[in-house]
């Protein structure tokens, strides 16, 4: 396929790099971290390729997650952008008017090597699936394959310089096409933040598409942080611009809550938030409820970035 032919939208469009390279990871030998999947999973995934995107995975019970993947209709019709729509059925349609070709990547900041990135540059690093849980503050769940890379990846390319502790994100921000802050009632452009070793942490993807296709629009596309032991709007959707930074950023959901949201915001069972408890949450595409795991079930991987902190105050 011509993947320079800017006619074809982007949920058309199969980027065969994508199936190339993670063919290579496989070969590569390199899952053995518990959250990535398996290959024998990949090989059953992968010949439903053309019809995977509206059929659920089967047979998904042996992965790593141990859980089954969140139906892809699911996903892409369940949505928390509020640029778009405060109501989660009603962003899908209205993010069609986004337009993701061309974009472009600013990063920026406290880096040897400042650099504006193609998006079609950024689609050409070596894009692995991951297959994640996923926690919304407001006690849904799912677990979505995601295609992406390491956010490490895209970082080494510029230089972090040593007074770099924190990596802000700025999304796409187009008030022609989405909702004034004053509808969203948030600030805009939606802004993240994390701990440059958060960023850093081989878990943090940049994602790039879910169910071996580009991102659809509503969930972020064509870029989008996926942080999967932290709440999930930490995972910041159609990405223009990340700088690093010696002081930690502003972030969205604190700015508008800051009893309610906090910056590390990590998934925590044991912290309520002020309106409801996190102890349980709804996996989509399911009624009953399931138990909230700490740090997302990501614990054995990450709980060592916060030693010594008090995750209360902390929140
Ligand atoms: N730019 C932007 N990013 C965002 C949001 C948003 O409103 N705007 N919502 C966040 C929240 S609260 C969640 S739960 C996830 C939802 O991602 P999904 O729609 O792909 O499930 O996106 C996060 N990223
Ligand atoms: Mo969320």
């Amino acid at each position: 396929m011509d993947r320079s032919d800017k006619n074809t939208t982007p949920d058309q469009i199969t980027p065969e790099h994508v199936y190339l390279s993670r063919r290579n990871f496989i070969r590569a030998g390199v899952f053995a971290g518990s959250a990535f999947v398996t290959g024998s999973i990949y090989q059953a995934f992968r010949p439903r390729r053309e019809t995977v995107e509206t059929a659920p995975i089967e047979n998904v019970s042996a992965s790593s997650v141990g859980e089954q993947a969140t139906p892809f209709e699911e996903i892409a019709n369940y949505n928390n952008y509020y640029e778009f729509s405060t109501s989660k059925s009603g962003v899908a349609s209205r993010a069609k008017a986004l337009l993701t070709r061309p974009w472009a990547v600013t990063v920026d900041g406290a880096v040897a090597k400042p650099q504006t990135f193609d998006i079609e540059d950024i689609l050409k690093i070596e894009q692995e699936e991951r297959i994640y849980r996923f926690r919304c503050v407001e006690a849904w769940s799912m677990v979505v394959p995601w295609v992406g890379f390491p956010l490490a990846k895209l970082l080494a390319m510029v230089e972090p310089a040593s007074n770099a502790r924190y990596v802000a994100f700025t999304s796409h921000y187009d008030p022609r096409i989405m909702s004034s802050p004053a509808v969203a009632g948030i600030d805009l452009p939606y802004v993240e933040g994390l701990r440059l070793d958060e960023a850093m942490h081989p878990l943090t993807i940049m994602a790039t598409g879910l169910y071996g296709k580009l991102l659809p629009n509503q969930n972020g596309a064509p870029l989008r942080l996926v942080v999967p032991w932290k709440y999930g709007f930490k995972s910041i959707k159609s990405v223009v611009k990340i700088t690093l930074t010696e002081n930690e950023p502003p972030t969205t959901w604190n700015i508008a809550a800051p009893s309610e949201y906090g910056f590390y915001s990590n998934v925590n069972p044991d912290v309520s938030h002020p309106r409801w408890s996190q102890k349980k949450e709804r996996r989509l595409g399911e009624t009953g409820l399931r138990d909230t795991l700490p740090f997302n079930g990501y614990g054995e991987e990450v709980a060592a970035l916060y030693d010594g902190m008090d995750l209360r105050k902390y929140f």
